[in-house]
């Protein structure tokens, strides 16, 4: 109890004296577990094929807020980046954006088939990635190569395949809507990821900047793509339903 104690204060001392990374998983957690509230509490206010998104939103910031809670003491307590953690919580969360993506598409149309290839896509991007962020400065490249192709299939998919053929054949306003930020979020707010990786050592940007700055480029990506598009989706959910009263 006394060594816990005496590690959460050291831990607080850090957060106050203005360790960045600190403070961005402290706020992570917070602004992860506000959402995560505030997405379920939200259910009750849309129509109801909106429902199921607004409650995938709500799991993916809610087991995000569990994460953070651990890895913002593990990083505390290490001064290491919580890799491990961080992968565990990414392995469940990249999954549910798809399941995300597809009830997007659904009333339209999608087929589970379609759900089944970005799954099978994101989760290996995720394995090669974590493979290579463990694996060392010599391979680290060719893992992030070889995840950066499941990463684009994924983005191959959202602009040309079967999500993107659904939306164009949908011809309705809200969905366009939707597909429009999506592509948005998939090729700018994913983005940040690859970057990020990009300053493991021996990687192309590891002069640029230093190591631990990995977290910093995950945190801000974890909440723009994890809240920022739950956000989005509320909002034509919101839209559509009052649209739907009126
Ligand atoms: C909520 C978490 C999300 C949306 C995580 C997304 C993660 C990625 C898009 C990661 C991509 C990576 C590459 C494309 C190459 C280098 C390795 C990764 C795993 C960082």
């Amino acid at each position: 109890m006394e060594t816990l104690l005496t590690a959460d204060l050291v831990g607080l001392d850090k957060i106050i004296n203005g360790d960045p990374i600190a403070i961005t998983f402290f706020i992570g957690y917070m602004a992860m577990f506000a959402s995560a509230v505030f997405f379920f509490m939200e259910r009750g206010s849309v129509d109801g094929k909106w429902k199921m998104s607004l409650l995938v939103s709500g799991l993916i910031t809610g087991i995000a807020a569990v994460h953070y809670y651990y890895m913002r003491d593990f990083y505390l307590e290490t001064g290491q980046s919580p890799t491990a953690f961080r992968y565990v919580d990414w392995t469940l969360t990249v999954p549910l954006m798809c399941v995300e993506f597809y009830l997007l598409t659904k009333p339209f149309g999608a087929k589970g088939g379609t759900l089944f290839k970005l799954i099978v896509a994101s989760l290996f991007m995720l394995v090669t990635g974590f493979i290579g962020e463990t694996s060392g400065i010599d391979s680290n490249i060719m893992w992030g190569v070889l995840s950066t192709l499941g990463y684009l299939y994924i983005v191959y998919e959202v602009f040309f395949g079967d999500v993107a053929k659904l939306a164009a054949a949908s011809n309705s306003p809200a969905l366009g809507r939707a597909m429009f930020l999506l592509k948005i979020f998939i090729t700018l707010g994913w983005s940040i990821y690859p970057i990020g990786y990009m300053v493991l050592p021996g990687n192309l940007l590891s002069g640029a900047f230093e190591v631990s700055s990995i977290d910093l480029f995950y945190n801000l990506a974890d909440a723009i793509n994890k809240i920022g598009f739950g956000l989005v989706i509320y909002s034509v959910a919101i839209a559509e339903s009052n649209k739907a009263k009126a």
